[in-house]
């Protein structure tokens, strides 16, 4: 009786520090993406101050390289040990790329709590297909990605530290890979860093309808990614989504030179009420009973987030 009652306690116990840990974690991921990219934390500021309500994560993304074990897995596994669990399949053949999302332990969705303490985020893991690339492209990824070791046994430590888990590039790479793939690039020069995170829209008071915020954000010059449009809706019109264009970072490559590259950016998610729960009364409404998972044709858009011909940076 009591030496189990004793050990029921301890692996209680055990779990709620890996909660705590989980979102340290996520804290100490956010830390130096905020402190790099300026126009998130401007965009962060002015939702707070129009907002009453806390301000939550529906996702965080990664881009990875999909070689070398430097691929999506090499940083789901840290989620999918802290409970969460893999999801679907996203194909993007023309970016030669694809992606998992994943989903948090159930009895976190509707939390109360700022940021990182609130309802824990979805994980929105991508890769590139390096075996698709011309060879240059492949030799110029696989120089680093055959370079990663010891770090990649520890991509959460590279992100969190915000440090290059492989050596740092030379500019003519980064040029040559950013002529083949601008997704690649960003990778080469940002490794685990948070790409984005994703503000909840629907978890707002006053701006929870994301063409709200879109025009409060434009009112106060803060740009947003206009590839498709700018407002991204899924096809069943449930999943509403848009971003800003990422902010801009300065980059000492291996050869000395220094240059502007892109960083991060901020996104925005609204899920809608599914129709078959339409009738529950809204104060009555939880994060389980909205349009859940990603969405193709809208992700496709959201990529460029950090492409030229939406930073307007060469
Ligand atoms: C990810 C773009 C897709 C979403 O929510 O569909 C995305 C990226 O830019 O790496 O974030
Ligand atoms: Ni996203």
């Amino acid at each position: 009786g009591i030496v189990a009652s004793a050990s029921h306690e301890s692996i209680a116990g055990t779990d709620q520090r890996q909660w705590v840990l989980l979102r340290k974690t996520l804290g100490a991921w956010v830390k130096p993406y905020l402190e790099k990219n300026s126009l998130v934390v401007a965009a962060l500021n002015l939702i707070s101050a129009h907002d009453g309500s806390p301000v939550t994560y529906d996702h965080v993304a990664f881009r990875t390289f999909g070689v070398d074990g430097c691929g999506i897995d090499s940083i789901a596994d840290f989620f999918m040990d802290f409970g969460y669990r893999k999801r679907e399949q996203l194909f993007f053949p023309g970016k030669k790329l694809r992606a998992f999302w994943y989903s948090p332990p159930e009895q976190f969705l509707d939390v109360a709590g700022n940021g990182v303490d609130g309802p824990l985020p979805r994980i929105f893991v991508s890769e590139i297909l390096v075996e698709e690339l011309s060879v240059r492209a492949q030799e110029i990824i696989k120089k680093y990605t055959g370079n990663a070791a010891p770090a990649i046994k520890y991509p959460v430590l590279a992100g969190v530290l915000n440090s290059l888990p492989w050596p740092t590039p030379h500019f003519a790479e980064y040029q040559q890979l950013a002529s083949e793939s601008e997704y690649a690039a960003w990778t080469l020069v940002n490794g685990y860093t948070l790409n984005h995170l994703t503000v909840s829209v629907h978890r707002l008071s006053k701006l929870r309808k994301i063409e709200m915020l879109n025009q409060l954000l434009l009112d106060h010059d803060i740009r947003l990614n206009t590839e498709g449009g700018t407002l991204k809706v899924s096809p069943d019109g449930g999943l509403q989504q848009s971003s800003t264009v990422a902010d801009s970072a300065s980059f000492t490559f291996a050869d000395g030179e220094v240059k502007t590259v892109p960083a991060s950016y901020l996104e925005f998610a609204e899920r809608l009420v599914l129709p078959r729960f339409k009738n529950i009364p809204e104060n009555e409404v939880r994060e389980w009973h909205r349009r859940d998972g990603f969405e193709v044709g809208n992700a496709d858009k959201i990529f460029a987030s950090t492409f030229s011909d939406q930073t307007g940076v060469q």
